[in-house]
């Protein structure tokens, strides 16, 4: 790797669906006249200790965006510096902008943190570098001093994103993806304030508009130098709301679509967008459906009123039922993030979110996922945990317990029955995802789904999802009813209702492999293997080493023992 200017920088993250922050930082150096390369971040640090080894860059950049995975980022780099390499280390992302001097005292081995959006600063540190002047004044840098941080004032936002060059894909070969796909960003922030969520607060420290939109004009021509181009079928908006800001992004989203259209993309290429369900508008929705939208995301979390003001989601759950109405009418396939537990539920929330799945996904449209709410960095929820003196764990793994005892129980057998289901590639949950959402995907040269092939899936996804409310409804009753010191939550009645749960599941992904293995195609969507080459998903995007998984709330089980006895010992007063 040669610098045109003398100084070079090798970009490190994690990469599922591309990694846009990578991408637009690599664009930005290059346009600055600097050499760069990304490479995917390794739980394991061998591989990365010899790239740079190989490639000798002036800069390592590390894209740190889960704040869970610091621990094993920490230990990639100090394997870099114990085998000498001694190019400037910078961390940049979402949970190093907000905690950049825990994560400079706890990573030594690291020389400054790029706080909030990098690509002006990381052209600047490399400005600095690359002439041997000193760059520990930049704005919007951390650095060490003496035996302590110095955090510098931030930058002021760049107000114009169409002024940002695209992200840079040259290495990305879509050609020879099986579903050819790009990850596409139409704007940065949101003006909602959601408990749990660090959106509002990581766009915000800079000042400027709570959401930046490109121009659709920009947006329409990176789909379609990417479609034309590259090959580039399916896009996926990673905006952290696409319809946020009310009528103004609604006539933003409707001239995107009408700029596919006119571009001559229309049928031709899908996209999926993520928003809130009380943003989902029939009309609007339709005019993107014919421009190609065929997967909505949406951030349900909650399905219970009291739950829903508790995340300060400032909606009722009557939205996400009017949604999933409107999303159904335009045979659009959907999934959803839902947060069973959250650190203020009851067992009355909790019982109540369990019906809620149950009305909202009973038919087996989509597949119901749920997890805990996880106080990160930056959040809102941390702040009022922290003043609740609630905040246990560390740094780097946040975690807490329930203002109910019982629930702690309960979560703890939750995780034990389920964290296959919901966290893993094989798991149930992820196949019958990406089963719905190609049931779904309207593409030219792409195999449909027939009508009985359909109704044969939701019916499938229906008795998945009736089975884990039988058993998360079960559970709570018991756990509800049981003196504390009498639950099991591996053995008795609860280990029961593990082992059906388990029994279901396996049931049912025979079941699958039967359906699908007539069409040799299709049998390949249950090839867990086959489906996170051309998906990601979590396996893939699991890159954490084993001992971190229970600390990312996730469990896994080889681990999960481990993870379970942290809990308990953290939970301690
Ligand atoms: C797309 C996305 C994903 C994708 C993949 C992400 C990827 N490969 O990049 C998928 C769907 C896989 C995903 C999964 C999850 N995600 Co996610 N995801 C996002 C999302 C919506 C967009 C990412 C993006 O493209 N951002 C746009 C780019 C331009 O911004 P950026 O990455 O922040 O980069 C800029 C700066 O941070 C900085 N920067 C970043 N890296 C570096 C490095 C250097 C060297 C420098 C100088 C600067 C720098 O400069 C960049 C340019 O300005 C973000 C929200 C967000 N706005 O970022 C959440 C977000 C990152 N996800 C989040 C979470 C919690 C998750 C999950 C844990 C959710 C869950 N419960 O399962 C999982 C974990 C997956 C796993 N396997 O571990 C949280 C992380 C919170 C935290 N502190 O840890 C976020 C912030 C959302 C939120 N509301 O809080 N996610
Ligand atoms: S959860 Fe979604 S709607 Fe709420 S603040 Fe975060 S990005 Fe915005």
């Amino acid at each position: 790797m040669t610098a045109d200017s003398g100084c070079s920088i090798l970009l490190i993250g994690f990469q599922d669906q591309d990694n846009l922050g990578l991408r637009y930082l690599l664009s930005s150096v290059r346009q600055a006249g600097f050499a760069g390369r990304i490479e995917t971040y390794t739980a394991d640090p061998g591989p990365i200790v010899a790239l740079v080894e190989r490639f000798r860059p002036d800069v390592i950049g590390f894209s740190l965006i889960f704040q869970y995975m610091s621990p094993a980022f920490a230990r990639v780099i100090e394997s870099l510096r114990v085998a000498g390499c001694r190019s400037h280390i910078t961390i940049g992302g979402h949970y190093p902008s907000f905690d950049s001097a825990e994560v400079l005292q706890r990573i030594p081995g690291a020389d400054s943190v790029v706080r909030f959006e990098g690509e002006r600063t990381l052209v600047e540190l490399m400005q600095k570098l690359s002439r041997g002047e000193d760059w520990r004044p930049i704005a919007g840098i951390a650095h060490r001093q003496d035996e302590g941080v110095v955090v510098n004032p931030l930058r002021p936002v760049l107000d114009d994103l169409d002024l940002l060059p695209f992200p840079d894909r040259s290495d990305i070969d879509y050609r020879s993806q099986e579903l050819p796909m790009a990850s596409v960003l139409g704007s940065r922030g949101c003006p909602w304030d959601c408990s749990f969520c660090s959106i509002r607060p990581f766009y915000e420290a800079q000042g400027g508009k709570l959401r930046r939109l490109r121009s659709p004009a920009a947006v329409v021509e990176e789909i379609r130098q990417l479609h034309f181009e590259q090959g580039a079928e399916m896009f996926l908006f990673q905006d952290d709301d696409f319809m946020a800001t009310g009528r103004r992004a609604r006539k933003w989203a409707e001239d995107i679509a009408e700029g596919v259209i006119t571009a001559g993309m229309k049928g031709r290429i899908a996209f999926k967008i993520s928003c809130r369900s009380d943003e989902v508008h029939y009309d609007t929705m339709a005019r993107l459906v014919e421009a190609g939208l065929t997967h909505v995301y949406m951030g349900v979390e909650n399905g219970d009123d009291q739950g829903l003001l508790n995340m300060s989601k400032r909606m009722k759950a009557s939205a996400h039922f009017e949604s999933g109405k409107i999303l159904r009418s335009l045979d659009l396939s959907f999934d959803f993030g839902f947060m069973l537990l959250e650190p203020y539920s009851t067992i009355e929330i909790v019982r109540n979110n369990i019906t809620f799945l149950d009305r909202y996904v009973g038919d087996g449209w989509t597949v119901a996922g749920f997890c805990r709410t996880l106080p990160y960095a930056g959040t809102p929820l941390k702040t009022q945990l922290e003043a609740e003196g609630r905040m246990l764990g560390t740094p780097f793994e946040p975690d807490y317990t329930f203002l109910d005892p019982k629930l702690d129980l309960f979560y703890d057998w939750m995780l034990l029955t389920f964290h296959e289901r919901n966290f893993t590639n094989a798991g149930l949950n992820e196949v019958l995802r990406r089963l719905n959402f190609e049931a779904r995907l309207k593409l030219p040269h792409r195999r449909k789904f027939q009508a009985t092939e359909r109704a044969k899936l939701q019916r499938i996804t229906a008795e998945c999802n009736g089975h884990a409310v039988f058993c998360l409804r079960s559970a709570l009753d018991y756990v509800e009813a049981t003196p504390a010191d009498e639950i099991d939550v591996r053995g008795g009645f609860l280990g029961k209702l593990t082992a059906h749960e388990k029994v279901q599941e396996r049931r049912l992904t025979d079941e699958l492999r039967r359906l699908y293995s007539a069409s040799p195609k299709w049998a390949q969507m249950l090839d867990v293997a086959e489906i996170l080459r051309s998906f990601g998903g979590f396996d893939n995007a699991w890159t954490l080493a084993p001992q971190d998984l229970p600390a990312a709330g996730k469990g896994a089980s080889a681990v999960l023992e481990a993870g379970l006895a942290r809990r308990r010992l953290a939970s301690r007063p």
